[in-house]
């Protein structure tokens, strides 16, 4: 009876103390420690349980029960402590954790057109200010558009494998190119449209070509077209003449030296005065102290009249230009294949 006496008064100092530990711990590693002397396995309720053994066996039992009894009350204080403790944690992070939305966000750089279709419009755009209107035409191109009708004889050697990409015979049929000029895109716009005649055609061009500094498979174009009554060479030095001051931004001498096309007679190359030397000579120049710009020439009566346009009452001029070529002028790129290889270090500077 002595010892159940006793068992009972401590486990009533065990509880009040336990009590007390539990309820007044400030945080999550105090109470722990809590439970850990209390109800832990080395706990003091574990060690008063084993006195349990020396009692009678008549008070053990109603012992026992009032062990357990105390020991799940214990546990429940716990168990309130802990989850009070969350709370607060929550409370004290959810004070101090703001996320201020009123932060400017990171920005994202923006992009702008390539370069070569930033020059390709800016030339068109100089033209439209003169009355050429763009026209569009497909960069998939039968043999008739891209050769037959602009007077390329059977056996002109542009006709070849070597030079020009053809399609697959058993996809597409015979005579499926991949346009090498813009021509083609005149061509569409003279049987479709009837004179008079004043367009650009613009766009990409594709030639079977070894990859070098000057020369890609694929680059583009812009031509220009212009058909109507009593059109003369003058009109067309000129026009470009005209086209040159604007786009270099000041005047340059030029200088037309015969050349050849199969679409026009008489053709002329177009070659300006060096904007960088003013005609002294320099690297851009290869010291010549021009520059060669572009084709053109009075349209071949050949060509009007296979398109139905009689050569008799109309006539006209016809140029075209490499857009990589006068970009890399411009801008003094010296290798074409940095349009291609969208390195944004390059493309960054225009
Ligand atoms: C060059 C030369 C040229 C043309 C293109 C043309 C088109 C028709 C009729 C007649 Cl449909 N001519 N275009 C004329 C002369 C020269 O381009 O070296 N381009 C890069």
């Amino acid at each position: 009876m002595i010892e159940s006496a006793l068992i009972e008064q401590q486990l009533n100092e065990m509880r009040q103390s336990a009590q007390k530990s539990l309820c007044e711990a400030n945080s999550h590693n105090e109470l722990e420690a809590a439970r850990q002397e209390y109800l832990g396995q080395k706990g003091v309720l574990t060690g008063i349980l084993r006195g349990l053994g020396q009692i009678d066996k008549d008070r053990r039992a109603a012992i026992g029960q009032v062990a357990n009894q105390i020991k799940s009350e214990l546990e429940n204080v716990y168990g309130e402590r802990k989850a009070s403790l969350e709370q607060s944690d929550l409370e004290h992070r959810l004070k101090t954790e703001k996320i201020d939305v009123t932060l400017p966000g990171r920005g994202k750089k923006l992009g702008h057109m390539h370069p070569l279709s930033e020059t390709l419009q800016e030339i068109e755009q100089i033209f439209l200010t003169m009355g050429f209107l763009p026209f569009e035409g497909p960069e998939v191109e039968t043999e008739y558009y891209n050769f037959d009708a602009l007077n390329f004889p059977p056996e002109h050697p542009s006709r070849d494998e070597q030079d020009t990409f053809y399609t697959n015979i058993e996809t597409t049929g015979p005579a499926v190119v991949l346009r090498c000029h813009t021509s083609s895109a005149q061509v569409r716009a003279m049987q479709k449209l009837s004179p008079p005649i004043r367009i650009t055609c613009a766009g990409r061009v594709y030639r079977n070509e070894e990859i070098n500094a000057r020369k890609y498979p694929l680059f583009h174009q812009v031509e220009g077209l212009l058909i109507d009554r009593d059109v003369n060479f003058g009109q067309l030095k000129g026009t470009l003449n005209h086209f040159i001051r604007l786009y270099f931004g000041k005047p340059l001498k030029t200088r037309f030296r015969p050349d050849f096309f199969p679409f026009t007679e008489p053709s002329a190359e177009l070659d300006s005065e060096c904007p960088f030397c003013s005609g002294s000579g320099c690297r851009t120049c290869g010291n010549k102290g021009w520059l060669e710009l572009l084709g053109c020439g009075m349209v071949d009566p050949n060509v009007l009249k296979g398109l139905n346009i009689d050569p008799e009452v109309w006539n006209g001029f016809a140029f075209g230009m490499g857009v990589e070529r006068l970009a890399m002028l411009k801008y003094g790129v010296t290798d074409i294949r940095h349009f291609y290889n969208n390195d944004v270090r390059f493309l960054e500077q225009f």
